[in-house]
C-alpha cells in the first residue's frame, strides 16, 4: 500500500498544497490505491510535502513521484502524446510550478486578511500561548522565501499580472479540450489542476482568482476533474 504524506484538505480543497494535490492525481491517474498519512511533515526527506512511502521506498517531490509510478508501476502519464506535445506539457507544468506557485503563496501568506482565513489555520493546534510566535516566524521565513526567489521583490500589482499572464496562457493552451493536450488526461494535467483548483478557491481575495474565473473553459476543466476523481 502507498502512502502519501499531505497536509489535508483546507479552503474547500483536497490539500492544502497544489504539489499534494498533484500527487493525488497522479496516483489517481495511474489507478494506485494509496493511504493519506496527515503527521508527516516533520520526517518530510527534503522537508516539504508531498513525499510517499511505497512499500518501504520513501520518495519525496511530486516529480520524483511521478518518476517513480512510471518506472515502477510502468504507467506512462503521456501515452499517445508527440514528443512536441510531451515537451510542452513539461513546459506548462513548470510555469505552474516554478512561476504561478509564488503568486498562490503571495496571496496566501503576505496578504493580512487572506493569511487570517487561510494559513493561519495551520498553527490552530500550537499552544494558544505560542501560537502567535510560531506563525510569526514561519510567516516570516516565507516572506524570506519570496524575496530570495524574486517574485517577493514585485509590487502585489506586478505580482498579480505576472500570474494572470500564466492563467491567460493556461486557457488559450486549454481551450475547447477536456484536457491540457486532448481528450485524454496526460501527466501535466495533474499539476494543472493542483494550481487551478487552488487559485479558484473562493476563500482568498486576489485579482487573479476573477482572472480565472472569467475563462468559463478553466472553471469547467476544474469541475469535470474534481467529478471525475475527486467525489466518491
Ligand atoms: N518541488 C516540490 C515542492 C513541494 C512544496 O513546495 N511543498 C510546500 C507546500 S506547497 C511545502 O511543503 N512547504 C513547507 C515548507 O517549505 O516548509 C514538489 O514538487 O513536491
Amino acid at each position: 500500500m502507498i502512502t502519501l504524506y499531505s497536509f489535508g484538505p483546507y479552503f474547500g480543497l483536497p490539500d492544502a498544497s497544489p504539489f499534494v494535490i498533484k500527487a493525488m492525481l497522479l496516483l489517481k491517474f495511474a489507478g494506485l490505491p494509496f493511504e493519506e498519512n496527515r503527521r508527516g511533515y516533520t520526517r518530510a526527506p527534503k522537508g516539504k510535502l508531498p513525499y510517499i512511502d511505497d512499500d518501504g521506498t520513501i520518495v519525496p517531490d511530486s516529480t520524483f513521484i511521478r518518476f517513480h509510478i512510471e518506472r515502477k508501476y510502468g504507467f506512462d502519464f503521456d501515452a499517445g502524446l508527440e514528443p512536441e506535445q510531451k515537451a510542452a506539457a513539461w513546459a506548462i507544468e513548470k510555469m505552474c510550478e516554478e512561476h504561478l506557485y509564488w503568486s498562490l503563496v503571495a496571496t496566501r501568506w503576505c496578504d493580512d486578511e487572506n493569511f487570517a482565513k487561510g494559513p493561519a489555520q495551520f498553527f490552530s493546534s500550537v499552544p494558544t500561548p505560542l501560537r502567535l510566535i510560531v506563525q510569526t516566524m514561519i510567516r516570516r521565513r516565507v516572506k524570506k522565501r519570496l524575496q530570495a526567489q524574486g517574485f517577493g521583490r514585485h509590487t502585489r500589482d506586478e505580482q498579480d499580472r505576472l500570474a494572470i499572464a500564466d492563467v491567460e496562457a493556461l486557457a488559450t493552451i486549454l481551450g475547447e479540450k477536456s484536457f491540457l493536450m486532448g481528450e485524454r488526461p496526460c501527466g501535466a494535467d495533474a499539476t494543472v489542476f493542483g494550481f487551478i483548483v487552488s487559485m479558484l478557491t473562493p476563500v482568498f481575495a486576489s485579482k487573479v482568482r476573477p482572472a480565472a474565473e472569467r475563462h468559463q473553459n478553466l472553471t469547467d476543466y476544474r469541475d469535470r476533474i474534481m467529478r471525475q476523481y475527486f467525489k466518491s
